[in-house]
C-alpha cells in the first residue's frame, strides 16, 4: 500500500468514529428524558461544529501513538486513540463556536458560523458549553478504568484554562472601540499565540498519546513541550498570514483580523517597518469595519512587503524547528513524532 493510500485509510477510519461518539452522547440525553427536539438540536450542533475541519489535531493523537508504539497497536488501542483525537476536535469546536461570536466572524469551514445559523444566535453560547461537556462524557465512558484517566482529565482541564487565558488576552488587546497600536508588540503576540493556540493544538495531541503509551517521565513531557510550543507559534503565525492572504474558498473562513483590531503577526511586522506617515495611516485605519479602511491597511502591508517577510519567516522557522528536533534527547521521546507533525503544517495554505 502506498503511504498516500494508508493516509486516506487512516482518515477514513478516524472519520468513522465520529458518528459513534455523537450517538453515544445523544443516547445519554435521551436517557434523561429530554424531548427529541433537544436531541436533534445537539445533533445538528455536533455535525455542524465538530465535523468539516482538517482534523490535524485529532489525527495526530493516532499518528503519535503509532510512532510511540512502533505501529503495534491493538484494535482497542487504535479505537481509543481515535476517541481521544475526537475529544480534541470537540474541544476545538467548543473554542471555535465562541471564538466566532467574539471575533464577529461570518464563515467557518466553508459554512456560516454556528451563531449565524437560522434560529441559533446566542444559543450558540450554551451550545459551546455542551460541546465542552461532551469531552468529559467521552473520557469517562472510555477511559474511566484506565490508570491514566485522571491524567487525561487534568490535561484537558489544564489546556482549556491555558487557551481561555490566551483568548482573553487576545480579546482585551483588541478592544473594539479603542484602537491603540502602541499596545501591540511581537512579544505580546508571541505570548497570546502560545496560550490561545499552541497548548491545545500541539502539546495536547502528543501528550494524550504519551499518556496512552504509558510514558510517565515528566522530562519526556517537558521535552515534547519544548518543541511543540514553538511549532504552535509557527502555526498561529501561518493562521495570521492566511487571515489576510489566504483564499477564503480554501481556508473556509473570511479573515477579520484587521477589522477586529487584532494583535496579528502582520500588523506587528508593519509597525516595526512603518515610516511616520505609514504609522499615522495605520493608526487611522486599523480596527475599523469599513472595507475602505481595511483596503488602506492592506495597501500599507503591500508597500512594506509584509508577504515577503512572512515567506522569509517561514523558511527560518522551518530550519529552526528542524534544529530543535535534532537537538532532542531521543531516549525521552522519538524524534519522528515531531517531524510527522511539522510536515503536516509546513507551507500550509489552509
Ligand atoms: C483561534 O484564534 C484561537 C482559538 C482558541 C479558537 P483565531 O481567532 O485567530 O482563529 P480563527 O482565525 O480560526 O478565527
Ligand atoms: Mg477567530
Ligand atoms: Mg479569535
Ligand atoms: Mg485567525
Amino acid at each position: 500500500m502506498s503511504s498516500q493510500e494508508s493516509k486516506a485509510q487512516a482518515v477514513k477510519d478516524f472519520t468513522e468514529v465520529f458518528p459513534v461518539l455523537a450517538e453515544e452522547f445523544l443516547k445519554e440525553v435521551r436517557a434523561r428524558n429530554f424531548p427529541e427536539e433537544t436531541v436533534q438540536w445537539i445533533k445538528k450542533s455536533f455535525y455542524h461544529n465538530v465535523q468539516g475541519g482538517k482534523m490535524n489535531r485529532g489525527l495526530s493523537v493516532v499518528d503519535t501513538l503509532k510512532i510511540l508504539l512502533n505501529d503495534q497497536l491493538t484494535a482497542e488501542e487504535l479505537f481509543k486513540s481515535r476517541v481521544l483525537g475526537w475529544c480534541i476536535e470537540w474541544l476545538q469546536a467548543f473554542f471555535l463556536v465562541a471564538d466566532d461570536i467574539m471575533d464577529a466572524s461570518i464563515t467557518r469551514r466553508g459554512n456560516p458560523c454556528w451563531y449565524k445559523m437560522e434560529g441559533v444566535n446566542m444559543i450558540a453560547i450554551n451550545d459551546s458549553f455542551i460541546l465542552e461537556s461532551a469531552i468529559y462524557f467521552f473520557l469517562k465512558k472510555y477511559f474511566r478504568q484506565d490508570s491514566y484517566y485522571v491524567d487525561l482529565v487534568e490535561l484537558f482541564h489544564e489546556v482549556t484554562l491555558e487557551t481561555e487565558l490566551g483568548q482573553l488576552l487576545d480579546l482585551t488587546t483588541a478592544p473594539e472601540d479603542h484602537v491603540d497600536l502602541s499596545k501591540f508588540s511581537i512579544e505580546k503576540h508571541r505570548f497570546i499565540v502560545l496560550y490561545k493556540t499552541a497548548f491545545y493544538s500541539f502539546y495536547l495531541p502528543v501528550a494524550l498519546a504519551m499518556h496512552m503509551a504509558g510514558i510517565k517521565n515528566e522530562e519526556a513531557f517537558k521535552a515534547a513541550k519544548d518543541i511543540l510550543l514553538p511549532l504552535g507559534e509557527y502555526f498561529q503565525i501561518q493562521d495570521d498570514y492566511l487571515d489576510c492572504y489566504g483564499d477564503p474558498e480554501v481556508i473556509g473562513k473570511i479573515g477579520t483580523d484587521i477589522e477586529d483590531n487584532k494583535c496579528s503577526w502582520l500588523v506587528n511586522q508593519a509597525l516595526a517597518k512603518a515610516s511616520p506617515k505609514q504609522r499615522k495611516l495605520l493608526d487611522e485605519n486599523y480596527g475599523k469595519k469599513n472595507p475602505k479602511n481595511v483596503a488602506i491597511v492592506k495597501q500599507i502591508y503591500k508597500d512594506l512587503e509584509i508577504e515577503k517577510l512572512y515567506k522569509e519567516y517561514e523558511e527560518q522557522s522551518y530550519s529552526r524547528l528542524n534544529d530543535l528536533i535534532l537537538q532532542l534527547d531521543d531516549t525521552l521521546i522519538k524524534r519522528q513524532v515531531f517531524y510527522t507533525f511539522m510536515n503536516k503544517i509546513y507551507k500550509r495554505t489552509k
